[in-house]
């Protein structure tokens, strides 16, 4: 599959409200390409809220719930159930939320409808940070970056949001990053095919929050994998499985140094080389543990 061979039709219409270089808006406009028109979009507060334009006029051509910060997957249950009832099985329950939305203030709600198999795909688009309301760090915002709550840079790892879903042993998690669009338009379309709960995690660039130049964003993406920092994978019935762009960084010397990643984020201008060599050791320190979950079931003795 080649970019040009990805669906014509967009549900991503021209004119949102989003910055330039908008990684989030490049994620979500090849998601939907892959749902397609019968799909009902959940969203919470967030950047996406506004990026949609205002009522009665939205950039979005599918139906779309903006509903409370806490409450999408509650809201994503409610209305899987509701075309349950009516015996609609075509349509696709897709909540869109931050990784403010996911890991912190939704973490309740999305566990809970995941722990019930609720027939939906849950998105979190990372940003790595409260974008929306001016950049305040979140749990899933990387050790050592700057936020306007974090002004010398966080202290705490990022959570691992993906593996925290693998504990509710669903049949499908993946990660993504929007500069990789076939990949994350082929792991939708694999996610689409399966039921109950399914969570798919992009990294998504931002510049305003990550203090980049707004054409950097493909690239930054690129460098998130290609360090290592960012793992692509998925996770299927409980098998582990790296994607073809990771599994080549299982041999150490394919991995570009996290330094490159790092010196063009003004997030990360703060760093000491000593710092920048902790995050280059705690990349290897994971790579050692993704090494041995590949090609593994994780929920055998679970
Ligand atoms: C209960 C509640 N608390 C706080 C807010 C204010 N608020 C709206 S959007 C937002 C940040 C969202 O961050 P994230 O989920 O990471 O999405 P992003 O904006 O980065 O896409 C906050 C704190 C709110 N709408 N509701
Ligand atoms: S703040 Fe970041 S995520 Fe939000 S619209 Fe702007 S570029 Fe996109």
């Amino acid at each position: 599959m080649s970019v040009m061979s990805l669906p014509k039709e967009e549900f991503m219409l021209a004119g949102t409200a989003a910055c330039p270089g908008c990684g989030l808006t490049l994620a979500l406009r090849h998601v939907l390409k892959a749902l397609g028109s019968r799909t009902i979009l959940v969203v919470p507060a967030g950047c996406t809220s506004v990026i949609q334009g205002i009522a009665p006029n939205s950039s979005f051509a599918v139906p779309t719930l903006n509903i409370a910060f806490a409450a999408s997957a509650a809201a994503a249950s409610g209305i899987a159930s509701g075309l349950d009832v009516k015996g609609v099985t075509d349509v696709n329950v897709a909540v869109w939320a931050g990784d403010g939305g996911t890991a912190d203030i939704g973490i309740q709600a999305l566990s809970g409808a995941a722990e019930r198999m609720t027939d939906m795909i849950y998105f979190c688009c990372d940003n790595e940070s409260y974008m929306n309301t001016g950049i305040q760090r979140s749990s899933s915002t990387p050790a050592g970056a700057w936020t306007t709550t974090t002004p010398t840079g966080k202290r705490e790892p990022k959570k691992d949001m993906p593996l925290i879903m693998a504990a509710h042993k669903i049949p499908y998690i993946a990660t993504a990053c929007s500069s990789y669009p076939i990949d994350l338009y082929s792991k939708v379309e694999r996610a689409k095919k399966i039921k109950g709960t399914r969570y798919i995690h992009i990294l998504s660039p931002c510049p305003t929050g990550w203090r980049y130049p707004s054409e950097k964003t493909v690239k930054i993406g690129r460098l998130a994998v290609e360090t290592g920092l960012w793992p692509l994978y998925e996770i299927r019935d409980g098998r582990f499985t790296l994607s073809t762009q990771s599994k080549p960084l299982m041999d150490k010397s394919k991995r570009k140094p996290v330094k490159d990643y790092l010196e063009i984020q003004g997030r990360f201008s703060h760093l000491t080389a000593a710092e920048i060599e902790n995050i280059q050791g705690m990349v290897s320190e994971m790579w050692d543990r993704l090494s041995l979950m590949d090609n593994r079931d994780l929920f055998q003795g679970w």
